[in-house]
């Protein structure tokens, strides 16, 4: 089923269960909403935001929480990895936004446009002026496709794919299981990326379909990045470069993807330790992950920090200059990893912070930069990277986490979907903190 056909599909599903929602009167839609003052405000139906409104409708009752979400269906992006390697059916990764609303909580159908901290407002691109006492702002962050030349029309044609769009990812699949022989080139951006290590899960896949496949020995599988490592943590990056010469894969640092001609197959790279050096690869498939950067609403408005990312502080989430205004997730300026497990752990912490405040307390759990990403090296093995704001390693289990896992990958594929629809978006997953410390009970 193609990515447009799927969304028909929820969309329909979606509206009959809107009008179902709005006969039993359970939940309040913009054209509904009978206020335009809310206790707690959230910003983004994603990860964050639905996460962050189950836990206030806790704290302060339905009625005085409402959610900013423009987007009819909620996705589950941590799967498309499985999903651009032929694993799970994007069906899979996407629910109707209306079934991820905590009940009673209003869902106003728009984009936030503009802020000001200064009255406690929103405004809406419809127009409508929202007030708060609270403001969370979960906007995650944007892709630019555009940013490089060539796309996004370059997705028109064949043989190229991208796990970080929902509407290019079943590409991926298609351009995996059509390859004959020739390069297969996987890309990394030179800005901040969510989940830092799917460029190259993605990889690891191809690979072990190739080998699956007997097509492994006419391809040439080749990982270009500008960063100047494999991965930001030593641990997972020793075992990362074990993994890459095991499997024959060729990794060029320090290469950048700025230009896609997808008519003739060639993908044109710089090399950025030799300014104006430019390369061509020609290639038999392509994944692009795209250039990212914090939501447009937020760059250049009061809440921003120099590069356009929301400024809060990293111990306690709260707003570095509006003490009513906090953040999680992909548009924060954490200096972390950004990924659906940062976001499980910073919403216990930011819980704890608004508690505190609303006690007139000061905050006093401290986020300690917890991220993970499960970085799968085939159809039945996964290394689970987790790590602090200081890049050491913080493994829930009393393993050696960076060896390649069978238990780990049924983890990343069949528990992290349960755990994300029923345990965090439920406002019940705080991270695993409390159970690592378990794990270790015992131990040094
Ligand atoms: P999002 O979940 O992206 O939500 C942002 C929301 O804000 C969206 O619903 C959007 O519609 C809304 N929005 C945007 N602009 C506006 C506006 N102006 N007004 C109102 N609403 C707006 N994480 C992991 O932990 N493990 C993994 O294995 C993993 N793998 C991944 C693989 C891929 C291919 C991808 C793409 C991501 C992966 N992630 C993974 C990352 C994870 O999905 C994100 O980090 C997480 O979803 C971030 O949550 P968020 O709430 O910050 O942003
Ligand atoms: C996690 O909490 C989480 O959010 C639900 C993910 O996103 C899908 C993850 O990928 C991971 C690894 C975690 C961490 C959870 C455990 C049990 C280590």
């Amino acid at each position: 089923m193609t990515g447009q056909l799927h969304t028909q599909r929820l969309l329909s599903r979606q509206y009959r269960r809107v009008f179902s929602v709005i006969n039993s009167q359970i939940h309040t839609s913009s054209g509904l909403a009978a206020k335009d003052h809310y206790k707690f405000l959230v910003l983004g139906g994603g990860t964050g935001g639905i996460t962050m409104a189950a836990r206030m409708k806790r704290k302060v009752g339905a009625q005085n929480v409402a959610i900013v979400e423009p987007s009819e269906v909620h996705y589950y992006q941590p799967i498309w990895t499985l999903v651009g390697a032929g694993a799970k059916s994007v069906a899979s990764s996407g629910r109707s936004t209306a079934s991820v609303i905590p009940s009673g909580v209003t869902w106003v159908r728009s984009k936030v446009a503009e802020f000001d901290p200064r009255n406690n407002v929103v405004l809406t691109d419809s127009g409508k002026k929202i007030s708060y006492d609270y403001l969370i702002v979960a906007l995650g962050l944007e892709l630019h496709y555009e940013k490089i030349k060539g796309l996004p029309e370059g997705f028109d044609h064949p043989k190229i794919g991208s796990n970080y769009s929902v509407k290019t990812v079943e590409k991926t699949w298609i351009a995996l299981k059509n390859f004959k022989e020739g390069n297969a080139l996987f890309t990394f951006p030179n800005t901040p990326v969510k989940c830092g290590g799917a460029p190259q899960k993605i990889m690891y896949l191809s690979d072990a379909f190739l080998r699956k496949t007997g097509k492994r020995s006419k391809a040439n599988i080749i990982y270009n990045t500008p960063l100047p490592k494999l991965f930001g943590v030593k641990k997972y990056a020793d075992a990362l470069w074990e993994i890459v010469k095991k499997r024959d894969i060729n990794i060029n640092l320090r290469h950048n993807l700025i230009e896609v001609r997808a008519d003739k197959q060639e993908a044109i790279f710089e090399n950025l330790d030799k300014p104006g050096e430019t390369k061509v690869y020609k290639y038999e498939m392509i994944h692009v992950t795209p250039p990212m950067g914090p939501p447009a609403v937020l760059k250049g408005s009061s809440l921003d920090d120099a590069t356009g990312w929301l400024d809060v502080d990293k111990n306690t989430l709260q707003h570095k200059t509006y003490a009513n205004v906090f953040g999680i997730g992909d548009c924060t300026n954490l200096p972390t990893s950004k990924t659906a497990a940062a976001v499980a752990a910073q919403s216990a912490v930011l819980d704890r912070t608004v508690s505190q405040i609303l006690r007139k307390k000061t905050p006093d759990k401290m986020y300690d930069g917890y991220s993970s990403c499960p970085l799968v090296t085939s159809y039945n093995t996964a290394i689970l990277a987790e790590f602090d704001y200081d890049g050491q390693p913080l493994e829930t289990f009393p393993v050696d986490q960076s060896k390649e896992s069978r238990v780990m990958y049924h983890m990343k594929a069949d528990f992290m979907p349960i755990l994300y629809w029923h345990g965090l978006l439920k406002g019940f997953w705080g991270g695993p903190g409390p159970l690592r410390t378990i794990m270790h009970l015992g131990m040094k």
